[in-house]
């Protein structure tokens, strides 16, 4: 068979098992992850996401906030991490943080996404201050905070199993958990890219009893820097086996590489090619997720619009100020206002679904072309 013919041999069968609803194997995630027939790859991902999602397009009216940027990681990717004292570092009292969620308010903030580094020495009550403070200030703001590389760490520092730590944040008004900390799981580039960070089968342990104590999570993977198609797709298929078993993560997020100011600053920002790609092949291969999300600020309001054509149904939200990725070179700006949301999904044809984190329907508007 000729080297086409078996091309499209190959999409033929995927495309059999995708209209079918079969789950598809590591060589079939492999296979699209390297074809060069991009659109094929999207509109499968198309059929997919119109089965989960139908016309619905998803963003939300949040505000990110990073409490302090001292960590004692180094991970090679990172531009925002400081040593403790050194320049450019900082840490937010608890009224600083305060004063954080307060900058971009309004009554239609439905989240606060919190996350920030291991400080060497501020102690647990720390991080859980900044929930119950911020549950006391805003009760109807839903709280998504802390990476599960961040739980891992204040079970290790109060001395609480894993159980107890996110029992005493829920109690705190804890309501979900992000998805950050994922990088990549594989382990020798896990170990190349993020040598001090837990590892992928602890980030994965800690979500399984998050999800086990009611707390549903996000999960992301960070792409386009020294992994290896095989590390993606094994990325992806460790998350689905996990969610077969407890269904409790709500969206994957690929993230995009920014190299700048970072341990890596060798390599390039991502194309557009492999963005829309990373984003179409989530949705064929995490079949049990219900959400992928195009995170704006990494791509680009463009990309991210691209993007659902090819299996996103969340552009994620108004955001207000993100630190992480501006510090490593991002261009998209650090808002977005709702009704610049709403035009972009609108224009693609779509029907703009404000969220809140759970996924409940906070408002929709039936687009003319629906
Ligand atoms: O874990 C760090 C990534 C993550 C860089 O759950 C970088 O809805 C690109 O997880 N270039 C934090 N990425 C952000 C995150 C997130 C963002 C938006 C939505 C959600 C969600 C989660 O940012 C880190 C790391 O993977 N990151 N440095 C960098 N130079």
């Amino acid at each position: 068979m000729g080297y086409n013919n078996r091309l499209m041999a190959d999409f033929d069968q995927i495309g059999r098992k995708v209209e079918g609803g079969e789950r598809l194997s590591f060589e079939d995630g492999l296979f699209l992850m390297e074809t060069t027939d991009l659109l094929s790859v999207g509109r499968l991902a198309d059929v997919i996401r119109r089965r989960k999602n139908g016309n619905r397009a998803h963003y939300i009216i949040n505000n990110h906030i990073n409490h302090t940027n001292v960590c004692v990681n180094k991970c090679r990717f990172c531009a925002f991490q400081r040593e403790k004292g050194a320049e450019g570092s900082y840490t937010m009292e608890i009224a600083d943080v305060l004063d954080e969620a307060g900058k971009g308010y309004n009554p239609l903030v439905s989240e606060f996404h919190v996350v920030g580094g291991l400080h060497p020495d501020l102690p647990y009550s720390y991080y859980r201050g900044i929930i119950s403070a911020l549950h006391s200030a805003y009760p109807r703001v839903h709280l998504q905070a802390f990476t599960a590389v961040e739980i891992d760490y204040f079970s290790r520092i109060s001395g609480m199993s894993l159980r107890e730590t996110l029992a005493d944040l829920k109690d705190a008004g804890l309501g979900s958990l992000p998805g950050g900390g994922a990088e990549v799981f594989a382990e020798k580039t896990r170990k190349r890219i993020c040598p001090d960070k837990i590892s992928g089968e602890r980030w994965l342990e800690v979500m399984e009893t998050a999800h086990n104590a009611g707390l549903r999570s996000n999960a992301t993977m960070l792409y386009g820097h020294i992994e290896s198609a095989e590390d993606r797709v094994d990325h992806l298929v460790r998350l689905r086996s996990l969610q077969d078993r407890t269904g409790g993560f709500m969206a994957f997020i690929p993230l995009a590489f920014h190299p700048l100011n970072t341990d890596l600053d060798d390599r390039c920002f991502t194309s557009g090619q492999l963005d829309i790609r990373m984003l179409a092949v989530s949705r064929l291969m995490l079949d049990n997720f219900d959400h992928i999300k195009a995170f704006w600020i990494m791509i680009s309001p463009a990309v991210s619009q691209l993007s659902l054509f090819f299996g996103a149904d969340d552009i994620d939200g108004t955001v207000v100020e993100e630190k992480i990725t501006n510090a490593a070179g991002a261009q998209s700006g650090k808002s977005l206002s709702i009704s610049q949301l709403e035009e972009m999904i609108r224009e693609a044809g779509m029907e703009p679904v404000r969220r809140d984190t759970l996924y409940n329907v906070l408002r929709s508007e039936p687009s003319a072309a629906a």
